[in-house]
């Protein structure tokens, strides 16, 4: 006979998320009571009942337990610091919310993070304690998730942190993603690297041509790619690389690096806007001078727009288009420099006046979980 459990908790996530995670994870079903805050009188004496099934998620053996009882332990110290951010936040007490992030969450943040990054960096399994996912990951991570939605730089100073956080929603499986286009590269490759990047499970649907008269109708706007997101969906591309740039953080620190990522993801469509009659000749899908479409049409819009990218990646030590860190723009623009010069438009001299940017294009491609995902993707011509 199966149990029943009954959680009841307050309708934000704070301490009980991490349960309803475990409960999940443990792959139990369970009445998830969500009550208001002004109910909370009227029940405060009831009594939750049944154990939570831990044992799965609660370290191999006494020693693991131990440590990770002892992360908890460390983990509470923390949460009691950072109290008043969730008491201002659920209107609890009086307060700006960003005076009391800067004031208290970020001291605590350097003084309690540090610790949990140096568990992270000496596990060579990606979790903090052993070789499984325990609940003081799924405490850490939905900690992660609360602050990062808050600030998106909150765990910047902590990669060993900000890594595995991805990969645990990758484990709890919370959303479904499934990416439609065709068996190309194009338009959805750069969705499809940010999901390697994140090490997030999607499920990549490739519509042969000639059935594609029949999924038409079911694109938001009647062009692939489309995402959807637990069944919604969600159409053009560079919406589709914002949303999951701003999920998986590869989108900014900040509204503004965000801006200029944006501004360079538009910069380089107003390229292929530019180029546009070449493409579909070069592609052998329409008809043309494929040769004098290269002379008239690309090499002035490359020269217009390549020396931009030039002086923007001279100016940024960190070899990125914005920030110190890759974003959606560089991955963007990267894949088109990949498949015009290794790709089937062969125009292997395109680069040839711009070294920088094909050293640029193979050190974005190197990055060990794009390097992986090219190996391992489906060949295609496009
Ligand atoms: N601006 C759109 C363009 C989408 C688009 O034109 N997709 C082409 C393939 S690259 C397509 O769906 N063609 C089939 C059609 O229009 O029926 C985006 O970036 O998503």
């Amino acid at each position: 006979m199966s149990s029943r459990y009954k959680l009841t908790y307050f309708y934000f996530r704070a301490k009980g998320e991490n349960i309803r995670q475990i409960l999940t994870l443990a792959g139990v079903e369970f009445e998830d009571v969500r009550v208001h805050w002004d109910k909370w009188q009227q029940i405060k004496n009831e009594q939750p009942f049944g154990q939570l099934p831990l044992k799965r998620l609660a370290g191999e053996n006494e020693w693991e337990a131990a440590q990770i009882d002892a992360l908890s332990d460390q983990f509470e110290d923390f949460f009691q610091e950072i109290r008043p951010f969730y008491k201002t936040y659920n209107k609890l007490i009086e307060g700006n919310l960003n005076d009391v992030y800067d004031k208290i969450v970020e001291p605590a943040r350097d003084k309690h993070l540090p610790i949990f990054s140096k568990y992270l960096a000496e596990s060579s399994s990606g979790f903090l304690v052993g070789s499984k996912l325990s609940w003081i990951d799924t405490q850490l991570a939905d900690h992660m998730y609360t602050f990062t939605e808050f600030r998106p730089d909150y765990a910047r100073r902590y990669p060993q942190i900000e890594a595995p956080f991805f990969k645990f929603f990758l484990l709890s499986n919370m959303v479904h993603y499934k990416l439609v286009y065709f068996p190309a590269k194009g338009l959805a490759e750069t969705p499809r690297q940010l999901f390697a990047l994140a090490g997030v499970d999607y499920e990549d649907v490739r519509i042969p041509k000639e059935e594609w008269p029949q999924h038409k109708p079911n694109a938001p706007f009647g062009t692939a790619p489309w995402l959807e997101v637990d069944g919604k969906k969600l159409a053009q591309s560079r919406a589709i690389n914002r949303y999951l740039g701003k999920k998986f953080g590869y989108a900014g620190k900040d509204d503004f690096e965000s801006a200029q990522i944006d501004a360079w993801g538009d910069q380089f469509s107003d390229y292929i806007v530019d180029i546009r009659t070449y493409l579909p000749v070069a592609a052998g899908m329409a008809e043309g001078d494929k040769e004098k479409l290269y002379k008239e049409v690309v090499e002035p819009a490359r020269e217009k727009f390549f020396p931009l990218v030039v002086k923007r990646l001279s100016e940024n030590e960190a070899g990125f288009l914005v920030g110190d860190k890759l974003s959606w723009a560089d991955l963007f623009f990267a894949n088109h420099l990949e498949y015009f010069v290794t790709g089937g438009f062969n125009s292997s001299d395109y680069l040839d006046k711009y070294p920088e940017l094909l050293a640029y294009q193979k050190r974005i491609h190197n990055i060990p979980e794009i390097k992986k995902w090219i190996e391992k993707r489906p060949q295609t011509a496009l």
